[in-house]
């Protein structure tokens, strides 16, 4: 038995938070085992690694630091909660994954892909996800979200050039890969953003039966 995996991404205050404790009530209202999570994180000791990423320190972080530290959170989450969730069948739901990593330290930081995908080989061998949301939003929208709940992490201090370079990176990944991605409007009002994943319900449920 192998379960679902389902990844949601997207700039600074797009709505992940929020919208994935909806789309998981709407699979557990039909029965579905889902397992929330979240990266950097998900485990207590991926927490910690994600406290040292996104705590703003004295030390500047080189910026191969910041990819190794997600790469080795990724690897313990992978092999405490996704993967065993995965082999019982459940449906895991994973706010950020490594298309976050693509976006923030390939297009925001400008390292080289090749160097991403490189470790996204050793760390998850064949594994990716299934389904990836992206909740599309522009900068400033998501820049004014995040900064009305006040203190900013270390990567929300960021310039709007770097927000602009994760976007796009997005938006790119997407378009070269149109079967594993869907696109929704998060600048809407978020009843519209949920009727939104209300209409992706029906094929995410075939999936998991499937
Ligand atoms: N990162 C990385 O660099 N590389 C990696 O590989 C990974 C991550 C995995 C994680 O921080 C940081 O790590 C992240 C990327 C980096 N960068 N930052 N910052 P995080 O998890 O704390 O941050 P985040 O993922 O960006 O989450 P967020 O800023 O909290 O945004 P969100 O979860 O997408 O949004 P939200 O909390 O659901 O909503 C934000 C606010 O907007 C909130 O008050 C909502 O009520 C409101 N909201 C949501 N939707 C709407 C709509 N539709 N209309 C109006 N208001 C709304």
């Amino acid at each position: 038995m192998s379960g679902l995996f389902i990844t949601l991404e997207g700039p600074e205050g797009a709505g992940k938070t929020t919208n994935r404790q909806y789309l998981a009530a709407r699979l557990r209202e039909q029965g579905v085992d889902v397992v929330l999570s979240r990266e950097p994180g998900g485990t207590p000791l991926a927490e910690r690694i994600r406290d040292l990423l996104l705590e703003p320190g004295d030390e500047a972080m080189a910026t191969d630091t910041e990819l190794l530290l997600m790469f080795a959170a990724r690897a313990q989450h992978l092999a405490q909660v996704i993967l065993p969730a995965l082999a019982r069948g459940a449906v895991v739901i994973c706010d950020r994954f490594t298309d976050a990593t693509y976006a923030y330290q390939g297009g925001g930081r400008g390292l080289p892909m090749a160097r991403i995908a490189t470790l996204e080989a050793f760390v998850q061998h064949g594994l990716r996800p299934d389904l990836t949301l992206i909740f599309d939003l522009p900068v400033d929208v998501g820049l004014s979200r995040a900064a009305a709940r006040g203190r900013l992490d270390r990567f929300e201090r960021e310039g709007r050039d770097f927000f602009e370079a994760v976007r796009q990176t997005y938006l790119d990944r997407a378009a070269a890969q149109p079967e594993r991605y869907r696109l929704l409007d998060a600048g809407q009002p978020l009843d519209a953003v949920q009727r939104a994943i209300d209409g992706l319900l029906p094929s995410i449920l075939d999936r998991c039966r499937g």
